[in-house]
């Protein structure tokens, strides 16, 4: 069949299962057009889940982040329409985020005509030593018989391996292409899940059996491989505690009782001594990056059994003592079966009750308790962890929250301040923490599942990073709720500079900047909230503006000294909360 350049890019994308593009219109009909063409023929209720959705944003660093947004509630491909010039070095700070999340990001950007190319042609830019250090995979097309090659090859780097970010860059004489061959008829394109080594598995066995207190680290591979369930049946056969790393929040219900919440930097502190007492971490779909081994005694020592579907992972940081490559689920599924499989080798019930497990056992429980116990009493408690525990009351289990970087939304990293169970969408920014990607990130989220709520937790320097995406959630009539720290600037540097006795005067907004008036101006409500009943109400109140469609701002006033008490640890910070 023959298309145009677009459409066959637009057709190519939907059908390899992309769910989302996103971008700002070039000064020709592209991506973006041909995408609203090919979806207002798609059915809405279609079985792919309606196609190649075009999203028109002002930005396209927020348009990275709703991609991304997009993609990890989804479970689908999404992509990125970029074009030649200070387009594609816009997007960068958000394709970095989407690139540390290990997200299936597509980015279909324009090249400048051949004849421009190195002699000052309008807007050249070298878009690929710029995705160098970014991208599994950068393509130029010059042929139009490469194009529908090129786009499906992408889709596959993007969502196989170590998913992640793909480049394909159209020079402008073949995106103007009348007459482009398509792909014969291809289904989606799927995860190919690999297998594991069978004696590895079995090695690891035997290590996981000599542990006396092992612990499991979920990480952003698992959760979107899908590799909870079975995560938490191997923790139960072994009887130990599972993490999840910020990015596999989400990954597994949190009110299973082998979860204890969040590992390295968002550790709640009861639990950090389970961390000390560890002598062997499963972690599965984790690189162990820097936040995650945060608060861990003896990090380079520990004895590791790791998992990953990327073999760059194994030996980053820490050397394994058994590293299996596969697919995670399928890893975690080949453990039991070789526990369950062998007769001589003790099942579920006779695993050793060692003293050290059963000790352990207790120790989890009492430190679970105590967690719970710290975060929900009410007296001296601080307004922000207060500010959680009301968002987790009002939304409970069924919701997308998304998280931001910052100090004081630290709260609503700890567990278990939020009720994440199997009903809950959680989209947390990597290892970058890019400021500013929770507002686009959230209309992603909400884009993907419009039928929760969509809750963004975050500080009043983030939400200024990226407001003009607050008018792309009213046009594409996304409901937010966005439950903002203020604390009149970037509280994080502040404490650092406070910390070290440095001068903190430059990290305060002396001018206010009139969030109110652009939230209200655009069809939403705004308060603040100053107590724990004017919070509840509000909260009440900013479910049914949000599920009208328009953004509910619930602004939080927060004093300086109300820091989580993770990073009072982390930090060795003896102040504060
Ligand atoms: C794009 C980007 N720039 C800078 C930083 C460094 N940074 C981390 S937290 C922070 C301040 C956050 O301020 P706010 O959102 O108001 O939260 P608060 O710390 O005040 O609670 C900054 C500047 C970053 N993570 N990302
Ligand atoms: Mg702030």
């Amino acid at each position: 069949m023959m298309r145009d350049a677009w459409h066959t890019v637009a057709a190519t994308l939907a059908e390899a299962g992309c769910g989302l593009v996103v971008g700002v219109p070039s000064d020709e009909p592209g991506l973006l057009d041909a995408a609203l063409d090919l979806a207002s023929n798609i059915a809405p209720d279609a079985a792919d889940g309606g196609g190649l959705r075009p999203v028109v944003v002002r930005d396209q660093r927020a348009g990275a982040c709703i991609a991304t947004g997009h993609a990890i509630v989804s479970g689908r491909p999404a992509v990125l329409a970029l074009t030649s010039g200070p387009a594609f070095p816009n997007a960068l700070a958000g394709l970095a985020e989407a690139a540390s999340l290990c997200v299936p990001l597509i980015v279909i950007t324009t090249r400048i005509p051949v004849d421009g190319l190195g002699r000052c042609g309008f807007q050249e830019t070298d878009q690929r030593s710029m995705s160098s250090s970014l991208v599994k995979w950068h393509h130029t097309v010059e042929s139009a018989s490469q194009l529908a090659w090129a786009v499906r090859r992408a889709v596959h780097m993007a969502v196989n391996g170590r998913p992640g970010l793909a480049v394909v860059e159209i020079s402008d004489e073949v995106g103007r292409e009348q007459h482009v061959p398509s792909l014969p008829p291809l289904p989606a394109v799927s995860r190919l899940r690999a297998a594991p080594d069978t004696q590895l598995v079995a090695h690891a066995c035997d290590v996981l059996r000599e542990a006396r207190r092992p612990l499991i680290v979920v990480g952003g591979g698992a959760k979107a491989a899908g590799a909870g369930p079975a995560a938490l049946r191997v923790a139960e056969l072994l009887d130990a505690p599972l993490m999840t790393t910020a990015t596999g929040r989400g990954g597994v219900p949190e009110s299973h009782p082998a979860v204890v919440g969040l590992v390295g930097l968002y550790t709640t502190p009861p639990l950090e001594h389970l961390l000390e007492e560890t002598d062997l971490v499963v972690a599965v779909g984790t690189r162990l990056e820097e936040t995650v081994r945060m608060g861990w005694p003896h990090s380079a020592d520990v004895r590791l059994v790791h998992i990953d579907a990327d073999p760059y992972a194994f030996g980053q940081v820490i050397e394994p003592e058994v590293a299996i490559l596969g697919d995670a689920t399928l890893v975690l599924e080949h453990l039991l079966a070789h526990f369950a499989a062998e007769p001589e080798r003790p099942q579920r019930q006779e695993l050793p009750e060692s003293p050290g497990r059963t000790a352990w056992r207790v120790r989890r429980m009492a430190l679970n308790a105590l967690a719970t116990f710290r975060h929900y009493s009410g007296a001296g408690a601080s307004s922000a962890r207060n500010a959680v525990a009301a968002v987790g009351a009002e939304f409970g289990e069924h919701a997308n929250y998304v998280h931001e970087n910052g100090l004081h939304d630290i709260w609503s990293y700890h567990y278990p301040l939020l009720p994440v169970g199997p009903e809950s969408r959680v989209v947390v920014p990597g290892e970058q923490t890019m400021l500013g990607f929770g507002l686009p990130a959230a209309i992603g989220a909400g884009l993907a599942r419009p039928a929760a709520p969509t809750v963004l937790i975050c500080g009043d320097g983030a939400l200024q990073m990226n407001i003009p995406a607050l008018a792309t959630a009213a046009e594409y009539s996304v409901g937010l709720v966005v439950v903002m720290f203020d604390n009149a600037g970037f509280g994080w540097p502040r404490r650092m500079r406070v910390l070290e006795g440095e001068e903190a005067g430059l990290t305060r907004f002396r001018v206010p900047f009139p969030l109110d008036e652009v939230v209200r101006g655009l069809g939403g409500s705004a308060v603040e909230a100053r107590d724990p009943a004017q919070l509840r109400t509000s909260l009440h109140a900013a479910r049914e503006t949000a599920a009208a469609g328009a953004t509910a701002l619930i602004r939080v006033p927060v004093s300086d000294d109300d820091v989580p008490s993770g990073i009072l640890r982390v930090l060795g910070d003896s102040g504060g909360a």
